[in-house]
């Protein structure tokens, strides 16, 4: 097991990040603690049949209160850099106005604590705890909420901005806006196509005004958006197929990666959604367009797409594929659609360099019996890392001209956590939380994961 970590470890320069990743909601619980204000998901998670299970992130890992032992945990393994989020309620229980001193306490400690630890923080400041004041007022289909996040970003980079690593600014827009407003699986839960076009410019505009002010706080912090980019291709050799994945990428990438990286959005997505998008749009460009100083970019799986002429613009219907192995949600695994993914945006985009701000796989491994007992033997996590990790390494070995400018890889997860619609029954983590008595277990792959950075010295 650990020399292949070995080995691999060899193939990433000396600068590189090894970190893991993790999200407020989805781990903090506390939720009423210290006049923490309700978020959307708070409310999705207690509205029946949105959770598998019924479950919400009230307790969650605990982690509001678990943090030094957490932060001991990440030390132990050797973790270089721990990617965080923070949740905007506790700092702002209706979204805006005076902070809550208990809440900017709470991530006071944490920085600190890392900071202690030799762990470099990266904070991210919106992964989709939206205050659920600002959803009453029309949420992320309002304009304002673009300007209250920007004021929020400015009143973070203030207290936290001397000891932050780096910012990331929203966490994946296509699920804050497709995910959660055209399929309605995440909170809010809506289903409406103009909905969903709104939340596009908007979260877009709120990551440009973010970047804004965060940099007129403090020019030298290295700040940037973390996307969820699709690896799309063809389903079939078949015109038809070609056409529909460059309209998927157009529709599911450069709704995003356009305007905040070259400062428009796809022609074609304009030609045909573009009444969707809000009045004036054209004039929120200029402030869009911020490529930050760098791009995180979260990888899974890939998408194999057919041509679908009765759905909406894109007209394009992705499907899973028989043919390959899975995680435990059912996800395709395919490392090579790792490459192809950066490859096809490279082609499309002037990227700053990249942080991979999350990569990992679902694998619901339980304690080992017999000869494994009192391990966690997550073979298909580790074999996932394995064959993700070697693909990283190879995109930074191929260098600028082909490869790719690769500079930290954060693991997601950390811990099990809170799935959102999945609720606990999808485990992301390279540590087992038992829910019942919030002990944690270093899985097989977390000690894969430790071999790894220690065999850098
Ligand atoms: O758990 C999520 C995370 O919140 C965002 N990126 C994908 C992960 C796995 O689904």
């Amino acid at each position: 097991m650990s020399s292949s970590a070995e080995h691999l470890s060899k193939r990433f320069p000396k600068s590189f990040l090894f970190g893991t990743a993790t999200a407020s909601y989805q781990v903090e619980g506390a939720v009423h603690a210290d006049g923490r204000g309700a978020s959307i998901w708070d409310v999705f998670s207690a509205t029946p049949g949105k959770v598998k299970g019924g479950d919400t992130g009230e307790t969650a890992c605990d982690h509001y209160r678990l943090w030094e032992k957490d932060l001991d945990l990440m030390a132990g393994l050797g973790i270089q850099a721990y990617r965080f989020s923070i949740a905007w309620p506790r700092i702002l229980p209706s979204g805006m106005g005076r902070p809550l001193a208990e809440g900017l306490t709470f991530y006071d400690r944490l920085i600190d604590g890392l900071l202690a630890r030799g762990i470099q923080p990266f904070a991210t400041f919106y992964h989709w705890d939206l205050p659920q004041a600002l959803e009453d007022k029309g949420g992320w289909r309002n304009r304002d909420t673009a300007k209250a996040f920007a004021d929020y970003a400015e009143l973070l980079t203030l207290k936290f901005g001397d000891r932050l690593a780096a910012i990331c600014t929203l966490n994946e827009p296509w699920c804050v806006t497709y995910l959660s407003h055209l399929h309605g699986i995440h909170a809010p839960g809506l289903t409406d196509l103009g909905a969903a076009m709104r939340t596009v410019h908007h979260v877009n505009l709120a990551h440009g005004l973010a970047m804004q002010a965060i940099k007129s706080v403090k020019a030298d912090i290295p700040a940037g958006l973390v996307l969820n980019p699709q690896s799309i291709y063809p389903g079939e050799a078949s015109e038809r197929a070609e056409k529909a994945a460059l309209r998927a990428f157009d529709f599911n990438n450069g709704a995003f990666y356009g305007p905040v990286y070259s400062g428009a959005y796809p022609e074609e997505l304009v030609a045909e959604l573009g009444p969707l998008l809000p009045e004036a749009w054209q004039e929120d460009m200029a402030d869009i367009h911020q490529p930050g100083d760098f791009t995180g970019v979260n990888y899974y799986t890939p998408e194999h797409v057919f041509d679908a002429p009765d759905s909406h613009w894109p007209r394009a219907r992705a499907i899973r594929r028989n043919d390959l192995p899975k995680t435990d949600l059912g996800w395709d695994i395919m490392p090579d659609a790792f490459t192809h993914c950066l490859d096809e945006l490279k082609k499309r985009y002037a990227l700053p360099p990249i942080y991979i701000t999350e990569n990992g796989a679902c694998d619901n491994t339980e304690a080992g019996r017999g000869s494994n007992s009192g391990r966690i033997p997550d073979n298909l996590r580790l074999s996932y890392l394995e064959s993700h990790l070697d693909q990283v390494a190879s995109m930074i070995a191929d260098g600028q001209e082909k490869g790719h400018d690769i500079r930290g890889y954060f693991l997601w997860s950390l811990l099990d956590n809170f799935e959102w619609a999945e609720g606990y029954s999808a485990r992301f983590g390279i540590v087992h939380v038992d829910y019942a008595t919030q002990e944690r277990t270093v899985k097989d792959s977390g000690r894969w994961y430790e071999a790894l950075i220690k065999a850098r010295g």
